[in-house]
């Protein structure tokens, strides 16, 4: 079929509006009619060229919506009409990773997922007969779509495309975080460096456990108000105090923090969010991802003294089984997700979505077919 997509042709140029060739689902695979799709960090990132796992030419978008409309050979557990988010990590719940029940990170189309193909090793989408590349296993920036049915959570009926595609990555990142792999508790008290589209979600999340102080930290003070308004308790500005950041973090947390959040990726912050951290329990959560080549560091005596370093991926989330449970908090008014989405415009805008990241105009842009 004959398919709208926004084609990432060559990295560093703008994306291009093209009539796509895709072909249908094969084997275990589903074709979505995509409704709508969040512009996140990570595209922006491979857009750039610098990531070095980058494919192209690709259609991009990891953080969409949309409904199934036609489903491959053995497909069970969606059919046509269902509603879903697509999953950029599966949930096969029969790999060694899914049964392991330890981690989130199911490998069962790992390997092809990063080459840019469907599990059979091939595309579906073609341009005047040559290849494009799929992207994170998704491609949501385009108006169909194919995906391992592992690969997609069936949701509910009445939850508007264009607000659940967040939960598709940003939502179900910062919220999962706090949940799933830090599982803070109340009365915990909480820093948030990085008050963007993740941090912003961490916030709430630790506010719907019951933190005590949430203190968020950006460089940006035009972030200060939103984040009062999801639940932040505190605002430092690193650029706006007299001493270094960590001994303010530890004096302001009356010794140091239960739990920290690093939500930019940037790996200097990635320490002072761990030696923030309370000496014997402090648990410091790496969400951002820095730069490719990067490296993190700090004393080893501050995890000898008990601090504890993690790294959180997709919120430790088990798509199929945690995103219609989100989908539920969002419906039930238990989220906000609304007043993240910042900006809403049709596919052939999809540019100005790049534009306004960059110039850190946006927290959120969905794009809408
Ligand atoms: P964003 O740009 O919206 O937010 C980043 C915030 O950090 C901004 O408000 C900025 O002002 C602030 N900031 C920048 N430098 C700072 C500094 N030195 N000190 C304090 N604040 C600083 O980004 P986002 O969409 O919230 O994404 C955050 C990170 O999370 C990115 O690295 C992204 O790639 C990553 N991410 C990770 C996962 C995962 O599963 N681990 C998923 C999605 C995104
Ligand atoms: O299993 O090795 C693997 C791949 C895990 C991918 C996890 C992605 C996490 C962060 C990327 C940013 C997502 C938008
Ligand atoms: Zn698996």
């Amino acid at each position: 079929m004959k398919v709208k997509a926004a084609v990432a042709q060559e990295a560093g140029k703008a994306l291009i509006i093209e009539t796509v060739d895709l072909e249908g689902p094969h084997l275990g695979e589903v074709l979505v009619e995509i409704k709508a799709s969040g512009v996140c960090h990570t595209d922006a990132y491979t857009l750039s060229g610098k990531d070095p796992e980058g494919l192209f030419p690709a259609i991009l978008g990891h953080e969409g919506a949309g409904v199934v409309v036609e489903v491959g050979k053995d497909v069970k557990s969606v059919k046509p009409g269902d509603h879903v988010i697509p999953l950029y990590t599966p949930e096969c719940r029969q790999c060694e990773y899914c049964l392991s029940q330890k981690t989130n990170l199911c490998q069962a189309i790992r390997v092809t997922q990063g080459q840019g193909l469907m599990p059979d090793g091939t595309s579906r989408f073609s341009l005047d007969g040559k290849k494009i590349h799929h992207y994170m296993g998704t491609s949501t920036f385009s108006n169909y779509t194919v995906l391992p049915e592992i690969a997609v959570a069936k949701i509910r009926e009445d939850a508007p495309f264009d607000k659940v595609c967040y939960i598709g990555c940003g939502v179900t990142t910062g919220i999962g975080a706090v949940i799933n792999t830090a599982k803070v508790e109340p009365g915990a008290n909480v820093v948030v460096f990085g008050l963007g589209g993740i941090g912003l979600n961490v916030i709430q999340a630790a506010r719907m456990v019951g933190a005590n102080m949430i203190i968020g930290v950006d460089i940006n003070p035009s972030k200060k108000s939103l984040a009062e308004k999801f639940g932040m308790t505190h605002f430092v500005n690193p650029q706006e105090i007299d001493s270094d950041i960590v001994p303010y973090l530890v004096n302001l947390t009356k010794g140091g923090a239960d739990y920290t959040f690093e939500c930019i990726g940037n790996v200097n912050v990635m320490r002072q969010a761990l030696e923030c951290c309370h000496k014997g329990w402090g648990v410091s959560v790496i969400i951002g991802v820095a730069a490719a080549g990067q490296e993190i560091s700090t004393r080893p005596f501050q995890l000898v003294t008990g601090r504890v370093w993690k790294g959180s991926a997709f919120g430790g989330a088990r798509g199929r089984t945690d995103v219609p449970k989100i989908v539920d908090w969002y419906m039930d008014g238990k989220i906000n997700i609304d007043d993240l989405i910042t900006h809403v415009m049709p596919i052939e805008k999809i540019n100005d979505a790049f534009d306004l990241m960059h110039k850190g105009e946006s927290i959120r842009s969905v794009v809408t077919f």
